[in-house]
């Protein structure tokens, strides 16, 4: 039997490499996308006539409950959310409803359509809800400490997931996800926003970075990798809560480190302050700035995943290196400015260094 998935945040980057995955796998496809004023479907305009798509909101019950009557999904992978962490302390009422409250309009949407015992269900949870981290490397078991508004959603969604699953029996999961990029991450999360720029100022057509907290340690892995984690997921016996994660991990620093070198522009790092901006005329090194405005009012500092369990019960491995997302990013960049990666950057990624795994 054919089987039916629905995927909320199917524009998204995660949704777009799901719903491919889920399309070689020869399922039928929904996803929901929301309504707006230009074209969102960028993510998902070469796919575009094999999914079907409903107009949807996760702030709007009776939309939900409508959808998930119609399609009777055997899967439901819950990606949308307002996924930012800075943004999150601008709207943390909006990202309230749409990350937290919005997880159980759809548990109740498929509880109310009499799907609660056959539809499958995986909720977006996310290495922010260890936050101020209590143990390193973090696992299934450390407790949890948001740090944000958007964090503090999440946990709501962790939470109403386990106690579908305890309630109702359901076939629900929280797959907890570290950071994970790829070409299509929107632009202004960190690795985009890095590659990006770094790619325009090869090119000449931007002479500075200008970055917030450049010491945050992050263990960064490849959205397809992922994508994949969240299906197996699913096909497994019982519902448990996965941890996916590299066990790798970078700072910032390292970030633009690499990708500068990846494009060979030596750097120079600036404090806020500095009247100087852009490329120095003698030494020509790119200046990089610190500016207050990247900071949040409440950091997380370190995040460093063992994904171990997923690997052991799942057989799940992360297949991407951290310099092999950073060379496909700034490859896929590069390319958009209309410029080949200098072949070094091959050479920089087979090099045994400290971003090397
Ligand atoms: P994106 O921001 O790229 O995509 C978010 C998606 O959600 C978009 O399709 C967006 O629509 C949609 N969306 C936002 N708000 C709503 C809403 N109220 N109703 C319906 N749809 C909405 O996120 P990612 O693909 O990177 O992440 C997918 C999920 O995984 C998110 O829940 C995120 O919080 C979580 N996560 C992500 C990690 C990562 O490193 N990428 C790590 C851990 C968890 P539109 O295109 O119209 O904006
Ligand atoms: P994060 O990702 O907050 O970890 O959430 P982001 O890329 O936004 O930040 C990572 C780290 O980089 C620091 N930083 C900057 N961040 C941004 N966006 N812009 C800057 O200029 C900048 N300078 C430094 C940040 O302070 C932070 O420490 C992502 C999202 O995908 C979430 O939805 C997901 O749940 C988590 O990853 C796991």
């Amino acid at each position: 039997m054919r089987k039916t998935a629905l995927i909320t945040g199917i524009t998204g980057q995660d949704g777009s490499y799901l719903a491919e995955l889920l399309l070689s796998k020869d399922y039928e496809v929904h996803g929901i996308i929301r309504r707006s004023s230009s074209f969102n479907t960028a993510r998902i305009d070469h796919i575009f006539d094999k999914v079907h798509l409903h107009y949807g909101d996760l702030v709007d019950s009776s939309n939900m409950a409508s959808i998930v009557a119609r399609v009777k999904p055997d899967e439901v992978f819950n990606l949308a959310a307002q996924s930012h962490v800075k943004v999150s302390f601008e709207e943390p009422e909006y990202t309230a409803q749409a990350d937290g409250v919005g997880t159980l309009r759809l548990l109740e949407a498929i509880r109310t359509a009499g799907l609660e015992k056959t539809t499958r269900f995986y909720q977006a949870s996310t290495s922010e809800l260890y936050g101020m981290v209590q143990e390193i490397p973090q696992k299934e078991s450390t407790p949890f400490y948001p740090r944000s508004p958007y964090a503090v959603a999440k946990m709501y969604a962790y939470w109403i997931v386990v106690n579908y699953r305890e309630a109702y029996g359901m076939f629900a999961l929280n797959g907890i996800l570290f950071n994970h990029e790829s070409p299509r991450r929107g632009g202004t999360f960190v690795t985009k926003k890095v590659t990006h720029d770094v790619a325009l100022i090869a090119a000449g057509k931007k002479d500075k970075l200008i970055l917030g907290n450049i010491d945050s340690l992050r263990d960064w892995g490849h959205a397809r990798d992922y994508v994949k984690g969240m299906w197996m997921f699913l096909q497994q016996e019982k519902p448990v809560d996965y941890v996916l994660a590299t066990g790798k991990q970078y700072s910032v620093r390292d970030l633009v480190s690499l990708c500068f070198e990846m494009v060979e522009k030596p750097i120079t790092w600036r404090g806020e302050g500095l009247s100087e901006e852009g490329i120095d005329e003698k030494s020509g090194q790119v200046k990089v700035q610190i500016s207050p405005r990247y900071f949040r009012p409440t950091e997380v500092d370190t995040l460093l995943g063992d994904p171990s369990k997923a690997k052991k019960e799942v057989g799940w491995e992360p297949e991407c290196s951290f310099k092999e997302l950073v060379f496909e990013m700034m490859e896929y960049d590069m390319k958009s400015c209309g410029l080949p990666l200098p072949s070094s950057a091959a050479e920089v990624v087979k090099r045994q260094d400290k971003w090397s795994w």
